[in-house]
């Protein structure tokens, strides 16, 4: 199964609030939705970019994820999502492969996803993410 596409990309920021700008007044973007994944600990704000998205993500706690990132490597690029169809078996092919899950099976995630992780230390650095438009 191929991704068919790069859904979005995760970016990690302190603050909303400071990091709209410079994607609409500079970059010319429009944010179209900002909503919060408890379930997560974040607050993200998207922006659409062809068939891309671009996905801030603000911490909402101070053991989120994202927040532990931010302390950890700064502010700046958190994961990548690949669009997939048939994400729990996308799950069970690449762990066949030996890549190490953080989640076993997708959950729902922010834009009406079903979303699951894998671990950077399996993925080359890069946390890696797979979604699939919900039925
Ligand atoms: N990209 C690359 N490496 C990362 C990383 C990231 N986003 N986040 C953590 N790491 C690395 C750390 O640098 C660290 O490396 P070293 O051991 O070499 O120092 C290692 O992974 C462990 O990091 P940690 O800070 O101790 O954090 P944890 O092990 O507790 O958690 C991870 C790391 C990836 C398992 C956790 O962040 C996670 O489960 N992420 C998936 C969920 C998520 O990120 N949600 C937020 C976005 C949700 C959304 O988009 O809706």
């Amino acid at each position: 199964m191929i991704p068919t596409h790069i859904e979005h990309i995760g970016i990690a920021v302190k603050d909303l609030a400071t990091a709209i700008p410079y994607y609409e007044d500079v970059l010319g973007l429009k944010c179209y939705k900002i909503e919060e994944v408890a379930d997560q600990k974040v607050r993200t704000a998207f922006f659409q970019v062809g068939q891309t998205k671009i996905e801030l993500l603000e911490a909402t706690a101070p053991d989120s994820p994202v927040a532990k990132f931010i302390e950890k490597k700064g502010e700046g690029i958190h994961h990548l999502a690949f669009a997939v169809q048939g994400i729990d078996e996308k799950l069970q092919e690449v762990a066949e492969k030996g890549i190490q899950l953080i989640d076993q099976k997708a959950r729902k995630g922010a834009e009406g996803l079903d979303i699951a992780f894998l671990h950077p230390k399996s993925t080359f650095g890069v946390l890696t993410e797979f979604c699939e438009k919900r039925i």
